[in-house]
């Protein structure tokens, strides 16, 4: 019997975890988490394990596929991967040559490890148009960040926080971006104080010293408060303020409107609770913020972020042990050189679709997806005719479901790379099998600011499946320019591995590399901002025309805002909350996971549901003003009765093909993606705070459909 075991690292969500795949015959039979993993030390999440079930699932694509019938019809051939980088490069050429390079967008979701290579790609054929999750997803983090205090800063779990302030974040469930939750559950067990910033209780919520139950979308507001008690009884860093800070006479004034009376009506929570929250964090030191999406899916996106950094910083904790950090990146290429971002020709960066509109996220590279869905359907400001969507499925993911369907059926040309048939990739005229992290070497997360770059290596082959990066790198051969890209796949690791002076071979061996961590480094270089400080009044905002200062903003759709809506649409939808069990629209067709979670459940409080006469388990039915749909009913103490929280991403695999059930209970139904209602700076979409109305009488809410198959 010929059994070994490869050390690696999982990428089904952002990714990190150190796993040993045990491989027996050719076939893993077994991942585990790896102790000596810096990052997960042996843990691991359900996900990663199922990863098995996801690789030899019977439904996955294993090589590639055209369009035979009508679009969305379900007819497909197979073919080989030459006939599609064929017919890949004749529908890039014949566009770039009749509507320009801008008309052909590329496309990705979340992070998946490939977004360097796809921007490479999108840079070198000369499209300034990529469509991301980055406008109200991370993006937003790492643009502010870099504007008010030159780069992210990250809670530093390793230098003993005193303090956590978990601020729309649930880290010990979604481990994203730079962070695995057992970090924080680590800090909590050496008897860090723990602040929860969440209108839902939550497992961190039920841990902490202090739970502030903030109205959704009210964080700017609250923070407001905070920064009142902390300036007004002195509890700031002063030495820090005095040297450090640029605008603080201005920033002072602006938290001055925000009297804790103010705060506390608009926010909900009691004055006394924030004077609490204040005095704590503000004396506990270190202390750090650990802050998550649902303030950056937000109108207030921007300011919610320059409000947190600000809180950090006046606090005496940038940048020191236990505080929030600069990690210094190991010695590799970083994902933007890699992203060939300077190679976009000028005049063609000038292009990008909605360019001028959200001057921060344009100054990153980064489009509004609306955007993309009008060019396609009324052509304006130019026509685009070809998408290639590689990792994502914005059908279920993106803001207003209906319009981002009809805009994908109507674009001439759909390219998907996917692991099934999504009802995305339903859409497609070419669809390509893709690799799971088991099937492909990588220098994996050098797009993250956490200082690692991880191993990942190739166990397995299944089907024809093949990386989004060796796709890209083989395409990018045919389509030129040629000289940018490697005759295989390991010459563009080693490109990215040459300031280290390791082959990807070498750095195999090692499992990862790790930058020297220096703290304090503002003491010697300042920090990166066009002031050399931690701008709180920013210069770089005020040179785009948008106020300096942070401010809140009441949501587009609230209470307060819509009154006349409110009448008929009487509480508040959160939606996107992660479980355990699913990455985003990923995983429903896993046998392991959808065991753990077999459908889609809304939060409503008991009280709510009396009122609305839904009991527990029943199907709700959630409207909002522009759509509907349906989940299953979970009664829970942990919500505010004027508040709803439904889940996002649902599909049925299972469910009448090609259509998959994609409008039964997905609420991106529900969502806007009007420019009005974004991030003014960033055009983050508002995708947590709505109004919406709960009814479990499907007879009456459904009179004219089908509720069969429900
Ligand atoms: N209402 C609401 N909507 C939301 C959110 C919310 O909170 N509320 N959250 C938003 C956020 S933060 C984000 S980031 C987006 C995420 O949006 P997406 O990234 O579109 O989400 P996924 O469902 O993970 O889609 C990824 C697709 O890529 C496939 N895939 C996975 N790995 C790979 C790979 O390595 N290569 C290729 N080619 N394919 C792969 C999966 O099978 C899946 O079909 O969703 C957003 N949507
Ligand atoms: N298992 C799993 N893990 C994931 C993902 C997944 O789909 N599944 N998605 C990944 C992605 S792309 C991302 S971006 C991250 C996101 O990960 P997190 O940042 O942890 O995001 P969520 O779990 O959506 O929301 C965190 C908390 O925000 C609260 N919240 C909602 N509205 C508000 C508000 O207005 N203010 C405040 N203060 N809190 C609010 C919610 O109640 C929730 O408890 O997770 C990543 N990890
Ligand atoms: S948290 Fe889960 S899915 Fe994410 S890297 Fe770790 S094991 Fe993999
Ligand atoms: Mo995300």
């Amino acid at each position: 019997m010929n059994e070994k075991v490869v050390r690696s690292h999982c990428r089904i969500c952002h990714g990190g975890c150190g796993v040993l795949v045990h491989v027996k015959d050719g076939k893993v039979i077994r991942i585990e988490g790896d102790p000596e993993s810096p990052i997960s030390h042996g843990t691991l999440c359900p996900k990663g394990i199922a990863t098995i079930q996801l690789a030899y699932h019977p439904d996955r694509l294993l090589y590639p596929l055209k369009r035979k019938g009508a679009k969305g019809e379900g007819k497909w051939e197979r073919i080989s991967w030459d006939e599609a980088y064929d017919l890949l490069t004749a529908k890039i050429n014949e566009y770039k040559r009749q509507y320009g390079a801008e008309s052909i967008v590329l496309g990705y979701g979340t992070g998946r490890d490939n977004e360097a290579f796809i921007y490479r790609f999108a840079n070198l054929i000369g499209t300034p148009n990529v469509l991301t999750a980055g406008h109200m997803c991370y993006g937003p983090r790492v643009a502010t960040s870099i504007i008010t205090c030159g780069n992210l800063p990250v809670c530093d779990y390793e230098g003993n926080p005193r303090c956590v302030m978990v601020w729309g974040n649930n880290a010990v469930v979604s481990n994203p971006d730079e962070y695995k939750g057992v970090y924080l559950s680590d800090a909590l067990a050496k008897g860090a104080k723990l602040i929860v910033v969440d209108p839902r209780f939550t497992k961190l919520a039920d841990r902490s010293n202090l739970w502030l139950q903030l109205r959704p979308g009210t964080d700017v507001a609250l923070a407001m408060g905070m920064l009142q008690v902390i300036i007004e009884e002195e509890l700031y860093d002063k030495e820090f303020v005095q040297n450090w800070v640029y605008g603080w006479k201005e920033f002072v004034a602006r938290v001055k409107e925000y009297t804790l009376k103010r705060v506390s009506e608009i926010t909900w929570v009691p004055e006394e609770k924030i004077r609490e929250a204040a005095r704590l964090f503000a004396t506990t030191r270190p202390a750090c913020i650990q802050w998550g999406v649902a303030i950056e899916q937000s109108i207030n996106c921007v300011d919610n972020n320059r409000i947190l950094i600000a809180l950090a910083a006046i606090t005496g904790n940038l940048d020191v042990p236990g505080g929030m950090v600069f990690y210094v990146p190991p010695p590799t290429m970083n994902a933007s050189q890699f992203g060939a971002h300077k190679l976009l020709p000028p005049e063609q960066r000038k292009k990008r679709l909605g360019g001028d509109v959200f001057k921060l996220a344009d100054a990153f590279a980064i489009l509004n997806p609306r955007f993309v869905w009008d060019a396609i359907l009324s052509e304006k400001p130019y026509p685009v005719k070809m998408v290639f969507l590689i990792s994502t499925n914005p059908v279920i993911t993106r803001a207003n479901a209906s319009m981002v369907y009809e805009a994908l059926k109507k674009v001439d040309f759909l390219a998907v790379s996917d692991f099934f048939l999504t009802p995305t990739a339903e859409l497609a005229d070419l669809v390509l099998p893709t690799a799971t992290w088991l099937e492909m070497d990588y220098v994996a997360e050098f797009w993250k600011r956490h200082g690692y770059v991880l191993a990942r290596q190739k166990v397995i082959q299944v089907g024809e499946c093949k990386s989004d990066h060796e796709m890209l790198n083989e395409l990018g051969n045919r389509v030129g320019p040629k000289e940018y890209w490697w005759p295989t796949i390991h010459g563009a690791l080693n490109a990215i591995l040459a300031p280290s002076g390791l082959t990807f071979e070498e750095f195999a061996k090692k499992g990862y590399l790790r930058g020297q961590m220096e703290y304090r480094k503002y003491v010697q270089k300042g920090f990166s901002t066009p002031t050399g400080k931690v701008e709180l009044y920013s210069t770089r905002m005020k040179e785009w025309g948008y106020d300096p200062l942070p401010q809140f903003r009441e949501p587009p759709e609230s209470p307060v805002s819509r009154p006349d809506l409110f009448k008929e649409y009487p509480y508040i939808l959160i939606t996107g909350m992660r479980p355990t069990a699913f990455f985003h629209s990923e995983h429903r067709q896993i046998p392991w996971l959808r065991e753990l979670l077999p459908e889609p459940f809304v939060e409503i409080h008991p009280e709510t549901a009396e009122r609305e006469r839904i009991k527990e388990g029943d199907w709700v039915i959630i409207e909002s003003v522009r759509g509907r749909c349906l989940q299953r009913a979970k009664l829970t103490l942990g919500i505010d009765p004027r508040v709803i929280g439904a889940q996002h991403a649902w599909w049925f695999p299972e469910k009448n093909s090609p259509e998959h059930g994609w409008r039964d209970s997905n609420i991106n139904l529900l969502t806007d993606n009007n420019p009005v209602t974004c991030d003014p700076a960033m055009g983050a979409t508002n995708l947590r705070v709505l109004l919406c109305r709960v009814s479990s009488n499907l007879k009456k809410a459904l009179a004219t459909e089908s509720t069969e198959e429900i």
